[in-house]
């Protein structure tokens, strides 16, 4: 079976399992059971629909993200068992960044690896745990080029806290020599044909865009199914929730200090998690600002530009929210190296441009 067939079935699968669950639903009596099967809707089905809408797309878009779906819905039954024994706890090994490397960061950077590799259209591999990019033999010319933070805010994870998968894909540039790989890696965040994360929490959700809006989905746990939650999502234009590690707030410059003053003069609330992608979540969806500035210690910030910034700026973006380092729009920022950090601030447009203004006094 090809995989565009492949997932054809799968969507037919889980359509004849909700069909089933409705009509079950119907015959005990459960108030409010749908009279006729609602039209559900999957992350694979989804991105095909999408892809309709573009004449000259091939499929073998639709086919790289459902090994990204793949790869998570993996990563969440194993985020899932994080109290037991063989999964819990660091390796010994202190990654690229100079972090300390927790079991699971290692699992879920692996099954990344193994769900994608093998795609055929995957022609580069490049993780924030790993010191350089895995350029796949099989598919040396393959046109896509996949970043990825595997677990982010790994640290959290002994806490129970919500973490997630990061991911940002590239299309190679065609003008490149294939050999050219750190040039083939390091282009601009404007550049990104599609961006996601997925954060493992209360429920499991994915948000992606392919650069036509952003679209969320919840995994169904009984069926193994992300399915659509919104089409479209907006980020409120303002709101008034600012979340930063406020406990470096000396290390901070005098404008982002200024901020921080005015808020509490100004009835705001303080979120902050400590997992960037469970923290931008909230964003997305409540309104509000995250702020990673720099500090005296680390001018350039903490968070990876390629896995971090670039892909959850396209998101906001396209949910009209604003991301920049302080200076610059983060989509455009043309990154040095592969592991470059960067001061991240993203939200809404207003409370992003708010933050801005005490820059500029
Ligand atoms: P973590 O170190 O737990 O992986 O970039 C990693 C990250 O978490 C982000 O997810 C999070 O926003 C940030 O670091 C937290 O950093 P601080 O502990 O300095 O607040």
């Amino acid at each position: 079976m090809t995989g565009l067939k492949a997932t054809w079935f799968a969507f037919d699968v889980v359509e004849k399992l909700y069909a089933m669950r409705a009509e079950a639903a119907k015959a005990d009596g459960v108030v409010g059971a749908p009279a006729h099967v609602p039209m559900i809707r999957t992350v694979e089905q989804h991105i095909l629909e999408q892809q309709r809408k573009f004449p000259h797309a091939t499929g073998e878009f639709s086919w790289l993200l459902s090994g990204i779906t793949l790869a998570t819905k993996i990563i969440q039954a194993q985020v899932q068992r994080a109290g037991l024994l063989e999964i819990i706890g660091k390796t010994g090994d202190v990654n690229v960044q100079g972090e300390e490397v927790q079991k699971l960061d290692e699992i879920a950077n692996k099954t990344l690896r193994d769900c994608l590799a093998y795609r055929g259209n995957v022609g580069i591999l490049v993780s924030e745990e790993d010191h350089s990019p895995h350029v796949i033999q099989e598919a040396e010319s393959g046109r896509y080029i996949v970043l990825f933070d595997p677990l982010d805010g790994s640290s959290n994870i002994n806490a129970n806290v919500s973490i997630g998968t990061i991911f940002s894909i590239l299309q190679r540039n065609p003008g490149m020599r294939d050999g050219d790989v750190m040039a083939q890696i390091l282009q601009p965040g404007y550049k990104q044909v599609a961006a996601g994360y997925v954060v493992y929490g209360s429920s499991t959700v994915m948000a992606y865009t392919a650069g036509n809006g952003v679209h969320m989905f919840t995994l169904d746990p009984s069926i193994g199914a992300y399915v659509l939650a919104q089409e479209y999502v907006r980020m409120p234009e303002e709101g008034k929730v600012y979340s930063i590690n406020e406990a470096y707030c000396a290390q901070f410059d005098e404008g982002i200090q200024e901020y921080l003053k005015w808020v509490k003069e100004h009835n705001y609330s303080s979120r902050y998690i400590g997992s960037l992608v469970a923290d931008f979540h909230r964003t997305l969806i409540r309104g509000g600002v995250f702020l990673y500035p720099g500090t005296k210690k680390a001018p350039g910030g903490k968070l990876r530009l390629l896995y971090e910034a670039n892909p959850l700026a396209f998101v906001a973006e396209q949910a009209g929210g604003v991301a920049t380092d302080g200076h610059e729009r983060i989509l455009d920022k043309q990154p040095k190296i592969m592991h470059e950090r960067t001061p991240l601030i993203i939200g809404s447009k207003d409370e992003v441009e708010r933050v801005l203004s005490f820059n500029r006094r």
